[in-house]
């Protein structure tokens, strides 16, 4: 039975603390977790409107006693909290997932980045530290393939020297070293996930794929004429968020911590997205032109659905990410089970599901 209140649980069920518990892998994580008996607790941000969408359906009223879902008020740029919530909690695990996770936005606010990316985990490596929880609580680390940034090898692995291209990238690459720097220094069991990017139908609408879905359902539906993109030759290695939770999990069941690729070794361009999402409704795009003149049309119509709008090209961008998950295979029996095409699909019967009707002016999506 769960521990009522706060505290580290009984009878041999674990208490898990997630910050960004409200994001796509967020919720993802909470299923998991949940479902494997875990006591969950969750870091949620102060906002002027609700922000609990993703994780409603495990949303428990506070009066109910023996909650295995407790959210507390936090943000990873106040020490305070964070040392509040972690003393209270005292928690088997923590998945730190929070952060101002677009690498476009980054560039507009560099400072909060750093301050909530960089300085936020090691606010919380610290909070376990002076708390004399280091040799207790395990922690994982939301580390990114974009520390990879400028392709300087093909594959990239856990040993691929990084290049971050982007000042969300920086901060977290400051994040990756400070993680590794309490696991030797304290003793801590500490991982970093480097995850290549995972999308979902919980993805948020202003990453490429679900901007793609979005928009593809929506010219469907005939609710919106064209999607404006940036680079759509930007290459990735993308995979399904549900299948990359579980290999942040699998991390802290291991005896000793270690860092870890989680990837599909398997790469797309944004415009092979395009097509994927597009040939789900029936239409075959056709390219034409080059460079930012380049657009898309629907074979059969002749109607122009796709066009480039350089708002969205990034000062430094990352041209191709190719993840080697092999050490995760080999050492803790992790493998992707949603390939490419399934993804696209997943994501595009959600939209389609929901009428479509979530498109947006485009120039409000990054
Ligand atoms: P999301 O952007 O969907 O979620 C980010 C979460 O962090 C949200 O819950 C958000 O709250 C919260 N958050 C943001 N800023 C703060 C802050 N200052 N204080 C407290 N909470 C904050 O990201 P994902 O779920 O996709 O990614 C999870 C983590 O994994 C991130 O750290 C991301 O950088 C990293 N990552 C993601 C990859 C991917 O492909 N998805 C790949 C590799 C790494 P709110 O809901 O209020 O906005
Ligand atoms: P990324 O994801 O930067 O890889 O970071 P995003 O989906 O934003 O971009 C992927 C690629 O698509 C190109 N692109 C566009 N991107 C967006 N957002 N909007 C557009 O209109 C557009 N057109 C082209 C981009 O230039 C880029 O090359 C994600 C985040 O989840 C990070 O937090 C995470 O660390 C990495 O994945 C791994």
């Amino acid at each position: 039975m769960a521990q009522s209140g706060e505290g580290r649980s009984v009878n041999g069920q674990k208490t898990a603390l997630i910050t960004g518990i409200t994001g796509q892998d967020g919720a993802y994580l909470t299923e998991l977790l949940l479902g494997k008996g875990y006591v969950v607790h969750g870091l949620k941000r102060r906002s002027s409107s609700f922000n609990t969408g993703r994780i409603e359906q495990f949303y428990q009223d506070p009066h109910v006693a023996d909650r295995s879902l407790v959210l507390h008020y936090g943000d990873m740029t106040d020490s305070t909290n964070l040392i509040r919530v972690i003393q209270q909690v005292r928690p088997d695990e923590i998945y730190n997932l929070a952060a101002q996770s677009h690498v476009q936005v980054s560039f507009e606010t560099p400072e909060y980045t750093a301050n909530a990316d960089a300085i936020g985990t090691l606010r919380i490596l610290d909070a376990l530290r002076i708390l004399g929880l280091g040799q207790t609580t395990r922690f994982y680390q939301a580390s990114t393939s974009e520390l990879y940034g400028k392709v300087r090898e093909v594959p990239q692995s856990e040993t691929t020297p990084f290049y971050p291209r982007s000042p969300y990238a920086a901060a977290k690459l400051y994040a990756y070293w400070i993680t590794v720097n309490y696991r030797e220094a304290y003793g801590m069991h500490a991982s970093n996930g480097i995850l290549f990017n995972h999308e979902s139908p919980l993805r948020g609408e202003t990453f490429v794929t679900r901007k793609i879905t979005r928009a593809v359902a929506a010219i469907h539906n005939g609710t919106q004429d064209r999607l404006f993109l940036g680079n759509i030759d930007a290459k990735r290695d993308w995979g399904h968020a549900r299948d990359y939770v579980q290999g942040m999990w699998l991390m802290l069941q291991q005896s000793e911590p270690d860092d870890y690729v989680l990837a599909t070794g398997e790469t797309h361009s944004v415009r092979e997205f395009v097509e994927a999402a597009f040939s789900h409704v029936g239409v075959d795009v056709e390219w034409r032109g080059a460079g930012i003149d380049e657009k898309g049309f629907d074979r059969t119509s002749g109607r122009e659905i796709v066009a480039i709008d350089p708002q969205y090209f990034r000062p430094t961008e990352v041209d191709l990410l190719l993840g080697d998950p092999t050490k995760a295979k080999q050492k803790m029996g992790w493998s992707h089970v949603t390939n490419f095409r399934d993804l696209v699909s997943e994501m595009m019967a959600a939209e389609l599901a929901d009428g479509g009707k979530t498109g947006l002016p485009t120039n409000a999506q990054r």
